[in-house]
């Protein structure tokens, strides 16, 4: 009994957490950006994260648009990847 119900507990918790996963697209405003090579080096960054799928920097907009899976990784650890390659960024609105 105990081990039926632990069973269909497990079987819950795996599908809601993939029902929760979603692969999600963000732009972040970098202004930072001074040359045509910064946003080769945020790319670079960005895609380093685990869950990163797609990763688009554009130095005319100073953006870059990041496609991850929420599971995954967070805003947070995708601004912090920009910081930390030298390009403070937050997410646009
Ligand atoms: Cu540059």
């Amino acid at each position: 009994m105990n081990l039926a119900r632990t069973a269909l507990l497990l079987a819950l918790a795996l599908t809601s957490s993939l029902a929760f996963a979603a692969v999600k697209t963000v732009t972040l405003s970098v202004p930072g950006m001074t040359c045509e090579l910064c946003p080769i080096t945020i790319r670079k960054a960005v895609s380093r994260v685990p869950g990163v799928s797609k990763v688009e920097a554009s130095y005319d907009t100073k953006q870059a648009v990041v496609t991850f899976d929420d599971a995954k990784t967070s805003v947070e650890a995708l601004t912090k990847a920009t910081a930390d390659a030298g390009f403070p960024s937050k997410p646009v609105q």
